[in-house]
């Protein structure tokens, strides 16, 4: 990666049913999956939130008597940055494994859906981010391989427990025009370069420059209150106002 920290905006996806493990939390206050973005302006378009089944994840003390779920490294890079009740010392409420996450319900922010759920993705780097990941397949190459995936192949929903309900009412939610691209251009892109499945890395690396690029400088918000602006000029505005609502927070690494 280049040079100089990367920031991210944590988004903070409520957990409606304390299930399975989860259990546990009963009690502790709201507990809130964290997911790293570097696109807030598209939280529009989510339809659902990943984890890795076998990632190491944790349940830590936040901030306002909160919860955060998220990978230990990155909660103890968060305590550093202020935004958790000690600096430099996390406190550990319950460990996780990815598999303990999927299939549970979350609220996140901006999106149309009153709850998606989370869903496996083999790719996410537990060396980056939270490890948490939220999924938008109209505008991110790896997050439409992945949701085909699963549309796609029973089996792999059978591999890991996911019930249909979870993954196929879902479709891609169009909310950036790119010219040249299309109203959901991550999906004209896996279409066009024929992308197979989200194991396709070489592949989704370039569908992911072209987008991502594109995405920024041309694309132009066609959903919420910034409908018609162009994502360069709002992009700020709406991480700033989701910051301020207390639906995201800052995170550098
Ligand atoms: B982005 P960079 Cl719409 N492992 O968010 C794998 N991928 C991760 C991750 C991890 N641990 N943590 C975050 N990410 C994803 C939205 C999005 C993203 C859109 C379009 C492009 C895009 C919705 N998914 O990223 O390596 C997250 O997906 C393209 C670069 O730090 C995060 O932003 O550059 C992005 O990768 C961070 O990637």
């Amino acid at each position: 990666e280049g040079v100089g920290p990367q920031e991210y905006t944590l988004i903070k996806m409520r957990v409606l049913e304390l299930k399975g493990k989860l259990a546990a939390l009963e009690g502790q206050g709201p507990v809130f999956l964290m997911a790293a973005t570097l696109r807030p302006e598209t939280m529009y378009g989510q339809t659902n939130c990943w984890a890795l089944p076998d990632g190491d994840y944790a349940a830590f003390r936040g901030l306002n008597g909160e919860v955060y779920v998220m990978t230990e490294r990155s909660a103890l890079n968060l305590s550093y940055q202020d935004r958790t009740p000690v600096t430099g010392k996390p406190e550990k409420l319950l460990d996780l494994k990815g598999t303990d996450l999927l299939g549970l319900p979350v609220r996140s922010p901006r999106t149309h859906h009153d709850r998606i759920y989370v869903l496996p993705l083999l790719t996410i780097l537990t060396n980056k981010g939270t490890g948490i990941v939220t999924s938008v397949p109209s505008d991110a190459p790896d997050d439409y391989a992945a949701l085909m995936d699963l549309v796609n192949k029973p089996k792999l929903r059978e591999k890991y427990g996911i019930l249909d309900e979870w993954v196929l009412p879902y479709k891609v939610i169009p909310i950036i025009d790119i010219p040249g691209f299309g109203t959901a251009a991550a999906e004209k892109v896996c279409t066009d370069m024929k992308i197979q499945s989200q194991n396709d890395t070489k592949k989704l690396a370039e569908a992911k420059q072209l987008v991502y690029l594109k995405g920024f400088t041309d694309g132009v918000l066609i959903v919420g209150e910034y409908a018609g602006k162009k994502v360069s000029e709002v992009k700020g505005l709406i991480k700033n106002e989701m910051i301020a609502a207390g639906d995201a927070l800052l995170y550098s690494e």
